[in-house]
């Protein structure tokens, strides 16, 4: 075998594939936003540094030191003019780590940084951490939180118990980075997310200045949320103890929806003119296994725990190929990013294994979020709502030649 002819080769596949030209996926889509044809990072886009040896002396074989199982859920921000994705990258050990992804559009050509983010620990240090919601607080930090995950020591016989832990960290380069005291709580918590702004009393009247506010997902177990009945909102007094003392539901559960099992908050809503945007995964069961679909609401202003529009049903969902991979039936996501022109940029995750990038723009969210029902959460309420759709439409002048006139199709 000829090292150096491998090598090169190796260098200009990975090299045509960082800089592959990403499109929108042909069709007529749903209107509310576009899917592009190829994932933004797969484990293949990892720089070759962090996988292979080039010494021909000590790999002559040239094979991968260390590999790279999949890229997924990233929290995203757009910083100095720069697209950048905090990635979830996990090697083939199963440890998931934190690596930033840049790109000149937000759409192809991502690129990740040299080295992965080096994260400081908490006084007891995890054994995985992933999922980083990436927030730009009026307080001037840009913060990150994220699962700690540990195992349960209170079950030493049981090598799968775990638990999960808010973990906060902070920093202004996404280089550097200041590790905070995990957030206190009761329950585990996963898919934490900070609020990006500061938030009065109205909402805590036991918090009488202004506070932290954090979406938070209280569960009973590590996988299960048991009793923690849905999306959850704490505030914090202080952020470099953060404690949550008192948590209210806003985006609960229900029988026989998409959030049946479980649902969590994703990226930090995007404030708009008609309210807080949120996007948030809802999870059921199947015969097959748990399902994971995305979908949005809309809160208030002037009271961001108050739900003032839930389109029912999914908003993405994984499609074709990206149904398959390590957890089937997965779609996830905990970053988006609102640009100068108003286009949305939402990066999802599938099957637990790559990422994607799906385009609409705030007009097009707010108009779905106001505009689509809500899950009537029966059959006939359902049934209902598509009757309306009929009746409008059959009041509704055609733009088109109706059957009979001239042009008609
Ligand atoms: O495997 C699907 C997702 O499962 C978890 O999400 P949740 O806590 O809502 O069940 C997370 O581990 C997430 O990373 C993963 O994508």
């Amino acid at each position: 075998m000829d090292f150096k002819k491998r090598m090169i080769e190796l260098r200009q596949r990975h090299e045509a594939l960082l800089t592959r030209e990403n499109k929108p996926v042909e069709g007529f889509g749903n209107g509310i936003y576009e899917k592009y044809q190829f994932p933004v990072l797969t484990a293949e886009h990892t720089p070759l540094e962090w996988r292979y040896d080039f010494s021909e002396q000590d790999n002559p074989y040239l094979m991968q030191r260390i590999m790279m199982n999949a890229v997924l859920n990233a929290g995203a921000i757009k910083l100095n003019g720069r697209y950048l994705l905090v990635c979830r990258v996990e090697g083939a050990d199963r440890k998931s780590f934190f690596a930033v992804a840049e790109s000149p559009n937000g759409i192809d050509n991502f690129r990740f940084w040299n080295e992965p983010i080096t994260m400081p620990e908490d006084t007891i240090p995890a054994t995985n951490v992933y999922d980083m919601r990436v927030t730009q607080h009026e307080d001037g930090w840009i913060y990150g939180v994220f699962c700690a995950e540990r195992h349960d020591d209170s079950q030493p016989g049981n090598l799968s118990a775990a638990t999960a832990t808010a973990a906060i960290a902070r920093t202004k380069d996404l280089i550097t980075w200041q590790r905070l005291p995990d957030l206190k709580s009761r329950s585990q918590q996963r898919n934490v997310v900070l609020h990006p702004e500061f938030v009065a009393a109205p909402y805590n009247p036991t918090v009488r200045d202004e506070a932290y506010a954090f979406y938070t997902r209280p569960q009973d177990g590590f996988i299960d949320t048991g009793s923690g009945g849905g999306i959850g909102w704490a505030l914090v007094k202080d952020i470099t103890h953060a404690e949550v003392k008192e948590e209210i539901i806003i985006n609960p559960r229900h029988y026989h929806t998409i959030q049946e099992v479980k649902n969590g908050e994703g990226p930090a809503p995007l404030k708009t003119e008609m309210g807080w945007l949120h996007l948030a995964h809802g999870v059921r069961g199947t015969a097959d296994g748990l399902r994971y679909v995305l979908y949005t609401y809309m809160t208030a202003l002037d009271d961001p725990t108050r739900v003032i529009a839930q389109p029912g049903g999914w908003f993405l969902v994984p499609e074709g190929q990206e149904y398959v991979g390590d957890v089937m039936n997965v779609a996830f996501s905990n970053g988006w990013i609102l640009d100068d022109d108003g286009r949305v940029l939402i990066y999802y995750a599938t099957a637990d294994t790559r990422l994607h990038v799906a385009v609409s723009s705030l007009d097009r969210l707010i108009d779905y979020c106001l505009h689509t029902p809500e899950d009537g959460l029966t059959t006939a309420a359902s049934v209902e709502n598509i009757k309306k759709l009929i009746r409008k439409n059959k009041q509704t002048p055609s733009p088109l030649p109706l059957k009979g006139e001239s042009g008609y199709l």
